[in-house]
């Protein structure tokens, strides 16, 4: 991963900016945190040092890792998931709500029957390994497109199946990231139905963002206003866990 300090002193270097000044803006004298990394993010994107809409690589099937590694729960424990699998999620739906004017609830084979995309991308987890991998399913602009957000929602929240502990996995995005066009919801790795290790029936891509972002177990998508309700309200099981950064890009 490329060293955002870094990364931000170079962007600020290249446009003129200084990075004591760059600095100054980001934290006080006494080193606390005036901005987050989102209002950080929207700062670069303002000044034009950052386009939020580039796409991730992409590679070719010559490129494809031939294996692809797992991280974090890898078996969902709930009698609810277990069902799930028992039943090749046959009854598993994915409820849309929030603030949405059309809520939805979406069986696997609706999702299927949408239009499906493929790319392949390189995954870059925080605990410092690679892999690429090549990821078929729908775009998620085509969900909320459906869902309809309203003019209040400002983030995608996406609930999982897993918990740590008892507590479940959540991730969340902005809506530049959620009507990326390489964000999706994928059904399938290199042409084969999502494994359960990988996130059954469907996981979240958002190939400008690390690993603890690509939530697996997708149950639940809600579109909302703000993030301090959800969970602790840093954006993400990890965020409120160990302060991982919600702006995770790469
Ligand atoms: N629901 C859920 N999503 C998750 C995780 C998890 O534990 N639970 N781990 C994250 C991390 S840290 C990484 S690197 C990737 C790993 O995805 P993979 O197991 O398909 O390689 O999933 C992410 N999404
Ligand atoms: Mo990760």
């Amino acid at each position: 991963m490329i060293n955002r300090r870094k990364l931000l002193a170079g962007l600020a270097g290249s446009s003129g900016l200084l990075l004591s000044g760059c600095d100054r803006f980001g934290s006080s004298a006494s080193g606390t945190k005036l901005l987050d990394m989102g209002e950080k993010l929207t700062y670069l994107v303002q000044r034009g040092l950052f386009d939020r809409n580039a796409l991730a690589p992409e590679y070719t099937k010559a490129d494809l890792s031939p294996i692809f590694r797992t991280n974090g729960n890898t078996m969902p424990k709930s009698p609810a998931y277990q069902a799930l699998i028992a039943d090749k999620f046959a009854t598993w739906n994915l409820q849309v709500d929030g603030l949405v004017e059309k809520p939805q609830n979406l069986s696997l084979a609706a999702l299927q029957a949408m239009p499906q995309q493929t790319q392949i991308t390189q995954h870059n987890c925080v605990e410092g390994w690679t892999a690429i991998g090549g990821w078929t399913g729908v775009r998620l602009a085509g969900i909320l497109d459906m869902a309809k957000l309203t003019d209040a929602a400002k983030y995608i929240v996406f609930y999982c199946a897993d918990d740590f502990d008892g507590t479940p996995y959540y991730e969340s995005i902005d809506l530049v990231d959620a009507f990326h066009p390489q964000t999706m919801l994928a059904l399938q790795l290199n042409n084969q139905p999502l494994e359960v290790k990988h996130g059954a029936p469907t996981r979240l891509r958002v190939e400008r963002q690390l690993g603890y972002k690509q939530a697996k177990y997708v149950m639940h998508i809600q579109a909302v206003d703000s993030l301090a309700k959800i969970g602790e309200g840093k954006g993400g099981y990890w965020e409120d866990e160990i302060d991982y950064e919600w702006y995770a890009g790469i």
